[in-house]
């Protein structure tokens, strides 16, 4: 008899079968082994909404960032992207585990003065470009966690009342909510 495989990828087209319904319109709740707790709306397959509940840069909030985002396997998606402070992330979310892995990589100048990242990115823009293209930039501090998901739910795509209001603002027990 022979076992069920997934089509092997060939040279020509390395990609696997794309399906993102399992992250794209969700909302979830992190917490990554080093305490710093994280939220991520995935609003549609290109862009993210998030708030920073706690950790080096724990209230910041951005809105419409774009990402990459892929299906590495069956409940295994990628996301990637760079700030307009020059942070970039890698998050690797397996929601049926409700296991997550992220690697941030920061610029100097965050993990020197994180607290001027600390804001709603969407009314600072030209200011956060500003500070990435003053730095210094390097060495990069590069920070890869696990985190597990104490929270996710399909709210739908592209709502804007999913995020917002900044993480300080928020009923003392929203980030308890465990589900
Ligand atoms: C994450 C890790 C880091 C994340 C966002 C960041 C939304 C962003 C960090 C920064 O720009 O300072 O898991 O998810």
């Amino acid at each position: 008899m022979t076992t069920h495989r997934a089509p092997t990828p060939t040279p020509s087209d390395p990609t696997p079968p794309q399906d993102l319904d399992g992250l794209v319109g969700h909302r979830f709740v992190y917490t990554y082994a080093n305490g710093w707790q994280y939220e991520m709306y995935v609003k549609n397959e290109r862009t993210i909404d998030y708030r920073i509940h706690s950790g080096m840069v724990g209230g910041r909030w951005v809105k419409d960032q774009e990402v990459d985002l892929v299906q590495l396997d069956e409940d295994s998606f990628k996301l990637s992207w760079n700030e307009p402070t020059g942070t970039s992330v890698v998050v690797n979310v397996m929601p049926g585990r409700r296991r997550l892995h992220g690697t941030i990589f920061f610029p100097r100048w965050v993990e020197e003065d994180g607290s001027r990242t600390v804001l709603f990115q969407n009314d600072h823009l030209p200011l956060m470009r500003r500070y990435r293209d003053a730095g210094p930039t390097y060495p990069i501090l590069v920070v890869p966690e696990f985190a597990r998901i104490t929270f996710f739910e399909h709210v739908g795509t592209d709502d804007d009342t999913v995020v917002s209001v900044a993480p300080g603002d928020l009923p003392a027990d929203f980030t308890a909510q465990e589900n």
